[in-house]
């Protein structure tokens, strides 16, 4: 505990409720997800009954953060009302140490008080999260008579210190507030980074005002393909909903977004795509591609051979417009750029695009990428900022400061890192959440494809095939949740879950579960999915 710290106080109100208990399932401790370095079980249980308040033994910044998300827990058992008292008796003490690590925490709960000690506010916050699921399920729907906590020390540290997730809001809009239960569920399972993809060719979902058509024409898109796309193989027999679908993000719907984030220690990373998945930007100032022909926003999934056009100089007075306001935006150090899936077909017929190439010596078309992206780069860093890119960056090779994310295998992410660069793994067959989660598929909603089971992501190792020098390059691992076939949250939530618990145990937890435990533990983490009301595939757990 930092005692030199500065008291600040908050005190609870009495936290009663009927002695009709429900309690802790069977008679151990509840499994907890992701798996914590250590629990150690002790006697007895705290009982929140009574008077119970909080002491805050640190007044540094993010506290209060901590200290809202338990106020939070506590007020949705029973609905209970928090408020500040003085006392450093109190019954819920939190507090920092230095002897304690980035985002680690110590929970200590005995009969008479609840212990939180942080090596930072993110730790404190983290243990708030364990909490969560100390907490008997049936108390958060008020079902739980007298509710007990039982006696129990945890330590606690992360594995990755990125530990992301990224949900497509472009190819189906998802409002303000389903992004907020996004991030809610995203802290619930320790992860701290949401990747935010706001650009494709289906929709540009992100307000930017040098460029109002951006969201005034990219943001609708007039109807979308019913069923599977067949990969390209559009006629007239293909069968549209004739639904526009829309939708965009206001600057200040994204200040309170990443401010949401922010106080649940999630970093928001937006993505603009560059140079492919640009149709949406094309359909709104067609100047942007090759041939400034006018296209509409796509109505089909697949890639797109309509890409941004390198040779124009004023494609980069549009990104940098546009990424000084996205960087005014979102305070995170890195901004991704896209990078995957862009064909050259347009460049090769491209006057500006050629001309480019002579100027500049470049001897293939993804050098001719590899240029827009340095571009791009060093624009960003004059801002402070430093890029992502999917691992297409990779291909004629990348500055040093770049970050790969590796989603074609692990292969472009381990070539990375032997380099020397940081690298995100984001394989398709370990994190693609767009994926079926069992093999009968006949009564699933219809998905991208592929098989990605529960087993199958609890199993990725993000480190295979590094050395230990290299090791230290993978800053961590990320989900995808790629959204063709998502068209509500529900079954973003559904494809989520409870997949992400396994994903979020490979980037928290070093103590390795086996997966029968995993399973174990699980079973305890859906109740606490059923009680907040989050839906999660019940397939996904027969497979
Ligand atoms: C590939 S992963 C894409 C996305 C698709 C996804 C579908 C990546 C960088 N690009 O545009 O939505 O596959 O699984």
């Amino acid at each position: 505990m930092n005692t030199a710290a500065i008291a600040k106080v908050i005190s609870g109100t009495a936290i009663v409720c009927a002695l009709m208990c429900s309690c802790m399932k069977g008679s151990g401790l509840p499994g907890i997800v992701p798996l914590p370095g250590s629990v150690v079980a002790e006697k007895g249980e705290f009982v929140l009954l009574g008077e119970s308040d909080i002491y805050i033994a640190s007044d540094a910044e993010g506290m209060e953060y901590a200290a809202d998300e338990l106020k939070t827990v506590l007020s949705g058992i029973c609905g209970v009302a928090v408020l500040e008292s003085d006392d450093p008796g109190a019954s819920v003490v939190l507090g920092l140490s230095d002897e304690l690590g980035e985002s680690s925490y110590l929970l200590d709960i005995s009969p008479d008080r609840i212990k939180i000690t942080g090596g930072d506010p993110a730790g404190v916050f983290y243990a708030v999260q364990t909490l969560k699921q100390l907490v008997p399920a049936q108390a958060y729907n008020g079902k739980a008579g007298r509710v007990s906590i039982p006696a129990v020390v945890i330590n606690d540290s992360p594995k990755m210190m990125y530990r992301g997730v990224m949900l497509d809001a472009a190819r189906h809009f998802f409002t303000k507030d389903e992004v907020k239960k996004f991030l809610d569920i995203m802290a619930l399972h320790k992860m701290n980074v949401f990747h935010w993809h706001l650009t494709d060719d289906q929709g540009w979902r992100i307000e930017i005002d040098s460029y109002p058509e951006l969201v005034g024409t990219g943001s609708v898109r007039k109807r979308t393909i019913v069923g599977k796309d067949p990969g390209g193989e559009y006629d007239e027999t293909t069968v549209y909903d004739e639904t526009p679908h829309s939708g965009y993000y206001t600057k200040d719907d994204i200040r309170e977004i990443v401010e949401y984030a922010r106080r649940r220690f999630i970093t928001v990373i937006p993505e603009v795509e560059f140079p492919g998945h640009a149709v949406a930007a094309l359909a709104s100032y067609p100047w942007l591609g090759c041939t400034g022909e006018q296209y509409e926003v796509r109505q089909t999934w697949d890639i797109d051979d309509r890409v941004f056009c390198i040779g124009k100089e004023s494609t980069f007075r549009f990104f940098e417009d546009v990424l000084a306001e996205v960087t005014d935006l979102f305070p995170s150090e890195y901004i991704h750029i896209g990078g995957d899936e862009c064909p050259s077909k347009m460049w090769e017929k491209c006057p500006h695009c050629n001309r480019r190439m002579e100027q500049e010596h470049l001897d293939s078309y993804r050098q001719l990428q590899a240029y827009g992206t340095f571009r791009l780069e060093k624009f960003l860093e004059s801002r402070g900022r430093r890029i992502i890119g999917w691992d297409e960056i990779l291909e004629a090779g990348i500055s040093p400061s770049a970050v790969v994310m590796s989603w074609r295998g692990t292969e472009g992410g381990i070539k990375a890192a032997k380099s020397g660069n940081y690298v995100v793994m984001s394989p398709t067959g370990y994190s693609y959440f767009d994926y079926y989660q069992t093999r009968n598929t006949e009564n699933e909603p219809l998905a991208w494809g592929g098989y990605l089971p529960l087993e199958k992501v609890y199993s990725f190792d993000p480190y295979e095939g590094l050395d230990a020098d290299d090791k230290k390059f993978v800053l961590g691992v990320q989900a995808n949740l790629w959204t063709e076939y998502i068209p509500d949250f529900r079954q973003a939530e559904y494809m989520l879950l409870p997949r992400l618990a396994a994903m979020s145990e490979v980037a928290w937890s070093s103590a390795s579960g086996n997966y029968p435990d995993f399973r174990a533990r699980l079973a305890d983490f859906l109740e606490l999915y059923r009680s907040f009301g989050y839906t999660f595939s019940e397939t996904a757990l027969r497979e």
